[in-house]
């Protein structure tokens, strides 16, 4: 029984056995097979990346490629400028393998080159690209916004200058901002050189101003302010600025002797060193420059003269050797001085001036603010070449009369020169007569006679070129300027309506000559009266005919002779005939019927004791020779 037991046993223990061995035989199988079929699929299959979206290849780039490069500069000044069309050989190529997106990496970068892209030969400022000046490809391209000729910088060079002395052409303005549109005319032709260094030494043949060749020149330039007032203006940038944007040649230094100026207050050395800065400015530009001894209030050029004569031998000393120094000594003597003591004045500080400087040219004014001319041409300084005489108008108040002088004196041989002139009224305020200015620029240009304009400064008045918000010293925009500023940058631009010589013909005859014909003075009309403490001098200071008119130009003096200040003063002049003017400075005029009633202008309202006005004038018009009837001065 136990060994039946036993081999029941044992026949269980090997069934079991086998059962295990058959397990692993078919596990043993299973991964034979697995392994297999797994190798089998490691041969055949390829690893799988959906993500890749190129495929390298070395074909060559597709068309689509080449208007989309496939580099990506990030900054536009990045990109050959060459050949946007041509891909760098080390740019990867592809292709697309896969309707997915670009990668950022190739998104094509049509719109970062701008699609007008420009060459090279396109953003180069024009006038004068040198080979250095053009960018290579490998050089940053300019960008558009900086490669495109600004009008400053396509503007002529600034050493540009007028084409001739006789008639200056500015060159283009080199001004800050173009794009208000600068009075700036463009020039027709650019001279080399300056002014000076075209023209050299100037002298006086005959009636005119001939340069160093003997051909006749004009100066046309700008007379400073007061230098005690705006010395600001004496200034090399300035006067550069003058020179090129304007296409002056000229510039006149107004040094006052009265009203704070050299003889009365200012600190004479500063002054003169002022001056003298002045002219070295002028001459390292090559311009011509005035030294002007401006007595005004002071109205008898003798009242200063041991001044002047020291003042002009230091000067004459210091420039004689300059080629370009004009020596004016006396802007106007006015106050009804006659033409004998000017002229005995003249004869004695021309020596001076000789003594030192042989050829420099001398400028003598003339009465009455210099209008004079056809008196002092019956009557020259004698002895001496190189001596011209001031003519000044201005154009508001002084029109055929004024030319009427000019035509007389030069056709007498007197060699005259405008060193001083403005196109509003005589006050150097009030309105511009462009009109006028014009007809005395075609005659100014017929006679060859040089001219000046007051004023190189931004006072508030008609008179000053630059307006009295603009403290700029150069690069003066049309904004920047009053009428007279940018009627003056047309006139020196030559942009003035060219008058024809019927017009011409017809501006002569109405100058007239020898005066204009003279109407006669009639007996009294020169009244001084003395009235409440009031000292009055009404004095005509010329007459003549105009249509069916006789003029008589006025000039007023008062006096206060009281102990006490007085103001707002009315003077009233009653005539034997009706009279009318719409010409007055320095003072408001009512006229009813034959009365004429002068009040003050703003400046001169209030006399102090002992204080005297004489700059007040007026031109009065009738149809009959005038008597004055009675005059009356009151104030308050
Ligand atoms: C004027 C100035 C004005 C100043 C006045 C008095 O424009 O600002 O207050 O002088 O000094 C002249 C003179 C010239 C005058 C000018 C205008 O030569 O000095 O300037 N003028 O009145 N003569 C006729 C007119």
């Amino acid at each position: 029984m136990a060994e039946k037991h036993s081999s029941k046993k044992e026949l269980k223990n090997t069934k079991k056995i086998n059962r295990i061995l058959i397990t692993a035989l078919i596990f043993m199988v299973l991964v034979a097979v697995i392994l297999g079929i797994a190798l089998y699929e490691a041969k055949q299959d390829k690893p799988r990346d959906t993500s890749l979206t190129v495929t390298p290849t070395n074909e060559p780039v597709p068309s689509i490629n080449v208007t989309q490069p496939v580099e990506t500069p990030t900054e536009a000044e990045q990109i050959p400028t060459t050949a946007p069309t041509e891909v760098p050989s080390e740019a990867p190529t592809g292709t697309f393998v896969e309707d997915v997106s670009p990668t950022p990496e190739i998104t094509p970068t049509a719109e970062v080159i701008p699609s007008e892209a420009p060459t090279p030969t396109e953003t180069l400022p024009t006038e004068t690209p040198t080979p250095s000046d053009i960018p290579t490809p490998t050089t940053a391209a300019p960008t558009p916004t900086t490669a495109v000729p600004t009008p400053t910088e396509a503007a002529a060079t600034p050493t540009q200058t007028p084409t001739t002395a006789v008639t200056p052409t500015p060159t283009t303005a080199a001004t800050p901002t173009p794009t208000t549109a600068a009075p700036t005319p463009t020039p027709k032709q650019v001279a080399s050189g300056t002014p000076v260094s075209r023209h050299g030494r100037l002298s006086v043949k005959g009636t005119r101003l001939v340069d160093k060749n003997g051909k006749a020149v004009q100066l046309k330039g700008v007379s400073t302010h007061g230098l005690q007032w705006f010395p600001q203006f004496v200034c090399k940038e300035t006067f550069k600025c003058i020179r090129d944007e304007w296409g002056a040649n000229c510039v006149r230094l107004a040094m006052y002797t009265d009203e704070g100026g050299y003889c009365n207050g200012a600190d004479q050395a500063q002054m003169r060193t002022l001056v003298k800065n002045g002219v070295k400015y002028a001459t390292e530009l090559g311009l011509y420059v005035i030294i002007d001894w401006h007595i005004l209030h002071d109205y008898d050029p003798n009242m200063n003269k041991a001044d002047a004569i020291k003042f002009f031998d230091e000067m004459s000393k210091e420039f004689a050797g300059y080629e370009n120094v004009f020596y004016e000594i006396c802007n106007e003597p006015n106050g009804g001085i006659s033409w004998a003591p000017v002229k005995s004045y003249a004869e004695e500080i021309i020596p001076v001036i000789r003594k030192n400087d042989p050829k420099g040219i001398i400028i003598i004014g003339t009465p009455t603010w210099s209008q004079d001319v056809d008196i002092a041409a019956k009557d020259p300084v004698k002895g001496y070449d190189n001596l011209m005489y001031a003519l000044h108008f201005y154009a508001g108040t002084h029109k055929d009369n004024i030319r009427s002088k000019m035509k007389t004196a030069i056709e007498a041989g007197l060699p005259v020169i405008v060193t001083e002139y403005g196109i509003c009224d005589a006050s150097g305020n009030g309105a511009c007569n462009e009109t006028e200015a014009n007809k005395w620029v075609a005659m100014m240009d017929k006679y060859g006679v040089s001219y000046m304009i007051w004023n190189l400064a931004n006072k508030n008045e008609s008179s000053s070129l630059i307006k009295a918000n603009c403290k700029k010293l150069s690069g003066f925009t049309e904004a920047d300027l009053n009428q007279e500023g940018r009627w003056l940058v047309k006139m020196l631009g030559g942009q003035l309506p060219k008058m024809t010589e019927e017009e011409l013909k017809k501006l002569e005859s109405d100058a007239g000559g020898s005066g204009g014909g003279d109407v006669a003075v009639p007996d009294g009309i020169e009244k001084i009266v003395d009235q409440n403490g009031l000292h009055l001098e009404l004095t005509t200071q010329n007459t003549w005919n105009e249509a069916a008119s006789k003029c008589y130009q006025f000039s007023v003096l008062i006096e206060n002779k009281n102990t006490s200040q007085k103001k707002d003063w009315v003077i009233k002049v009653t005539f034997n005939s009706d009279v009318s003017s719409d010409n007055f400075w320095c003072c408001n005029a009512k006229f009813e019927k034959n009365v004429m009633t002068l009040t003050p202008a703003e400046f001169n309202r209030t006399l102090s004791a002992g204080a005297q006005t004489s700059d007040i004038g007026l031109i009065v018009q009738s149809k009959s020779l005038l008597k004055i009837q009675s005059i009356e001065i009151t104030a308050k």
